[in-house]
């Protein structure tokens, strides 16, 4: 006899705006201008997505030096830094931005802080490519970045009046909230936006996982292991209460005997998953399970972005 169990459906999880319109300039930009299309950085964090626009005639790469320069160049939804389309530009190459106008709208206010003259802090992950994207927006060394509370005590600054702050987007909302704290505290006239730069797609993830977590025995996260926001989820899950919270490319991941005995698993995605997986990860506990699905929504979301003109315009 199945046992009976419960998934309770994250809503919203998976792909947001910017996800799907950065997928969307690279099947556009195949069907307009042919194969190969190159695309610097995985488009988004995910094998499965990179995997299957691969199949379908786009190149990945890391640096746009690796790219030819007759064959259209896609920039990823992680934002690049200024220096990126500049070079593209210089060596006359087509090229799409597919970063995401959540994280371009963060590009432009660092720039503007900066020519107010004041010296800009960011609040993100080292190496990420969405901050090295951000810092990148002025020169070399212009950007601090503190990654915790404790870097804010040790952070030097050349003038505590004349200070700014921006962050990625797809930072934990509470851990950010204690930093931008910290900096508040330590200096008190810093300029920021209203609280963070985090986006809405990551804000009500981690919402929807709060309301699930505590009444889950277990909580999945579908996403890859290079994805901020998806992280994110698997922490946010433990700290309300999950004590078994896991990441999760695919159905084949799942760690089944760890699972023995659950009444109760949450289940989401982070922005950069696509559905078939989260419906391959429910397939696969029906074979297992007499399974009931609820679906436990905290917020509903209708952000759309226009793809850039270029692509909207004939060949
Ligand atoms: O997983 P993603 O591709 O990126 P991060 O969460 O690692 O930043 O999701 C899309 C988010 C963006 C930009
Ligand atoms: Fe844009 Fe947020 Fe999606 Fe990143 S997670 S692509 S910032 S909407």
């Amino acid at each position: 006899m199945t046992s009976a169990l419960t998934l309770y459906l994250a809503a919203p999880r998976g792909f947001c705006a910017g996800v799907d319109r950065a997928i969307k300039i690279v099947e556009m930009a195949l069907s307009k201008w042919g194969a190969p299309v190159y695309v610097r950085h995985e488009i988004v964090h995910n094998k499965y997505v990179v995997d299957d626009l691969r199949a379908k005639g786009a190149v990945f790469v890391e640096e746009l030096e690796d790219c030819p320069d007759d064959r259209p160049v896609i920039f990823s939804a992680h934002g690049v830094p200024k220096a990126v389309p500049a070079e593209a530009a210089r060596r006359e190459m087509i090229y799409v931005d597919a970063t995401c106008p959540l994280v371009s709208k963060v590009h432009i206010e660092a720039a503007r802080h900066s020519e107010n003259g004041l010296q800009m802090i960011m609040i993100g992950h080292a190496g990420h490519p969405e901050t090295v994207g951000t810092m990148g927006q002025l020169p070399d060394g212009e950007v601090l970045l503190v990654e915790t509370v404790e870097d804010v005590a040790h952070v030097q600054v050349r003038d505590p009046e004349r200070l700014a702050f921006v962050t990625q987007t797809t930072l934990s909302v509470d851990d950010t909230a204690e930093i931008v704290a910290a900096l508040q505290a330590r200096f008190p006239s810093i300029v920021g936006p209203h609280k963070e730069d985090i986006c809405y797609a990551t804000t009500n993830r981690q919402e929807a996982v709060k309301a699930i977590a505590p009444r889950a025995d277990a909580l999945l996260v579908v996403g890859a292991p290079n994805s901020s926001n998806s992280k994110r989820l698997v922490e946010v899950a433990r700290r309300a209460g999950c004590d078994y919270a896991q990441l999760v490319q695919r159905a084949a991941d799942i760690d089944w005997r760890a699972l023995e005995g659950v009444h109760s698993v949450g289940i989401t995605a982070g922005a950069s998953a696509p559905e078939v997986l989260i419906d391959e990860v429910v397939d696969a506990f029906r074979t297992r399970f007499d399974v009931t699905v609820e679906t436990v929504e905290t917020a509903e979301e209708n952000v759309e972005f226009k793809v850039p003109r270029v692509l909207r315009q004939p060949a």
